[in-house]
This record gives structure tokens, C-alpha cells and sequence, in this order.
């Protein structure tokens, strides 16, 4: 008999269309914000991303019997983070990007003051939300514990500091992981760990959720450089060969295609044999997990 998997696009589905609502709703900003900066905001936050993030927060929540409602602020909360940290990223000080999600960059459209401003108000709203509309009191505070340190100077901008002077000082495979440890890793993992947090996941639960987060975010980049080197523009909605144009250190600059291939799918089906322990409604994890090796953006 044949088995039929559910494909991710389907599965994903059943999330985005309610966590964009939430975005939209979030960045309707009352008059005091100057309708500039709101549309700076807006263009970003809601521009077509993968909501990966978000959709990690929801299936982790969901995946320990939680309440999928309680942890939509939160998965909009990681995603304006990540939103903020794209904008940054694309400045001209940063990596000088023109096109990002198949549209031109924030600064290119808004002006980079207000791309800059944009990126502001989203990291501060981030914490506006979890702690507006967590609840309660107590698990909001650990929610802003837990994404203020994956945001902060030890991991995301820690990890940008890093990546942007390591074409030059990053000389081993060590050295890379931990600086993506950080710069992608740690607000996938953080994405994971607030969905477990809001559904008072057990120790056990956690346990697994941790296994497959680390896994999912290396592996994760590892598919980001292979896709930088083999990707289509198009697909991607941003060039493709800015890495080695750059001179940076990548997992298939250090590895080569084939070996980062491998450890990918090695990293993947680790991820997927801790979240199989959580039973069926770890289906979106799953299906999450394989797309990370399949994805062509
Ligand atoms: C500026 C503090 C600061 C941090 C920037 C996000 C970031 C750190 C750098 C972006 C560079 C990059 C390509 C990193 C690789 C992993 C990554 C974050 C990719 C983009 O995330 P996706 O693929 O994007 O989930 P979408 O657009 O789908 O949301």
C-alpha cells in the first residue's frame, strides 16, 4: 500500500493565512506613528517570506498539545524580529542587498533613515507584543527572557558582527558553525523553544524540541549557502553567487556541494528522529524538516 505524504505546501497552508492576518493587524499602527514609518513597516513585515519562523512557534506549540491561538503573538514576535534583522542586513553598511523577497530592499524603496527606523520599531514591537499578549504575566516574561537572548549581542547581532569581518578571520568549520550557531541558528531554536514555553511542554518535550531545533538551524544554512551557489535568482527573490562574489566562508566553500549535501540530509534526519518521538502532532515538524532539504528558496 501506498503511503501519501501531506506536502509541506499544503501543511503550511493551514498556518500562514492566520499568522499574516495577525502581521497585518500588529503593523496597523495607530496615528502617532508617522504613516511613512508605518509603510517602511509594513513593507517589510509583510512581504512574501516563507514564515518559517512563525510556523516553527506554532507546530512546536502544537506539537506539545498546545493551544495554536496562544502562541500566534509569539510567532509574531519572532517574525518582526526577523523582519528587523533582514532590513538591517540588506543596508548598504551591511551586505548592500537591492532585492530581497523578490522586491526591491527596504532602503531602496523607503530611504535608508527610515529602513533603519523601520528595523527599530519592529525589534521594539516584537517585545511589545509578547508582552502585551502573552499571558500570563509569568510566561510572557520568560517569552521575552527567551527571544531577547536569541536577538541579542551573544547570538543574532553577535553573529552578524562576526559574519561581517569573518571573510577574513573565519578559518575553520568550527569557527563557521559557531557563527552560524548564532546568526541563524539561535532564533530558530528560540522560534521552537517559545511555542514549548506558551504550551508548557515537559521536560521530555523539550528535550526533543531542543535535538531537532539545533539540527534544523545548521542545516538550514547549509541549504542557504548550497542555494546561494546553485539556487536561481528568480526563485530565491535576491541574487544567487553573492557569497563567493564576497569572498565569504560557506559550508560548500569548506565542504564542497557534495559533503554539505550529506551533512544536510544527516542534520534532517536526526531532527526528524527526535520530533518523531512526540507522536503524531509533530506532522508539521516533520514536514517542516523535509522541506528545509527540498526547499529551491
Ligand atoms: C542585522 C542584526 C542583524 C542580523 C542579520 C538575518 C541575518 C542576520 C542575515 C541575513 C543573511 C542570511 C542570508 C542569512 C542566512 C539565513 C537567513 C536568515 C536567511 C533568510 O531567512 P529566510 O530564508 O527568509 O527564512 P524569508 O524571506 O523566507 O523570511
Amino acid at each position: 500500500m501506498e503511503t501519501s505524504i501531506t506536502p509541506f505546501s499544503q501543511i503550511a497552508a493551514r498556518y500562514t493565512a492566520s499568522v499574516d492576518e495577525a502581521l497585518d493587524s500588529y503593523s496597523a499602527l495607530p496615528a502617532d506613528c508617522p504613516p511613512r514609518l508605518c509603510e517602511a513597516i509594513r513593507y517589510s513585515l509583510l512581504s512574501p517570506g516563507k514564515r518559517l519562523r512563525p510556523l516553527l512557534v506554532l507546530m512546536s506549540a502544537e506539537a506539545c498539545g498546545g493551544d495554536i491561538a496562544a502562541a500566534m503573538p509569539a510567532a509574531c514576535a519572532v517574525e518582526m524580529i526577523h523582519s528587523y534583522s533582514l532590513i538591517h542586513d540588506d543596508l548598504p553598511c551591511m551586505d548592500d542587498d537591492d532585492m530581497r523577497r523578490g522586491r526591491p530592499t527596504n532602503h531602496k524603496v523607503h530611504g535608508e533613515a527610515l529602513a533603519v527606523l523601520a528595523g527599530d520599531a519592529l525589534l521594539t514591537m516584537a517585545f511589545e507584543v509578547l508582552a502585551n499578549d502573552i499571558h500570563p504575566y509569568r510566561t510572557a516574561a520568560f517569552c521575552c527572557l527567551e527571544l531577547s537572548r536569541a536577538a541579542g549581542p551573544t547570538a543574532l547581532v553577535g553573529g552578524q558582527a562576526d559574519d561581517l569581518d569573518g571573510v577574513a578571520s573565519v578559518s575553520d568549520l568550527p569557527r563557521l558553525e559557531a557563527i552560524h550557531r548564532r546568526k541563524t541558528g539561535a532564533l530558530i531554536l528560540a522560534s521552537i523553544r517559545l511555542g514549548a514555553i506558551i504550551a508548557r511542554a515537559s521536560r521530555r518535550q523539550r528535550a526533543a524540541l531542543e535535538a531537532y531545533g539545533e539540527r534544523i538551524g545548521l542545516a538550514f544554512q547549509i541549504t542557504d549557502d548550497l542555494l546561494d551557489v546553485a539556487g536561481d535568482a528568480a526563485a530565491l527573490g535576491k541574487a544567487a553567487g553573492k557569497d563567493a562574489d564576497r569572498g565569504k566562508l560557506t559550508f560548500p566553500g569548506f565542504l564542497g556541494v557534495e559533503e554539505s549535501r550529506r551533512r544536510a540530509e544527516q542534520l534532517i534526519a536526526e531532527a526528524i528522529a527526535a520530533v518523531t518521538t512526540l507522536g503524531p502532532t509533530a506532522e508539521g515538524l516533520e514536514s517542516l524538516a523535509h522541506h528545509v532539504l527540498q526547499r529551491n528558496h
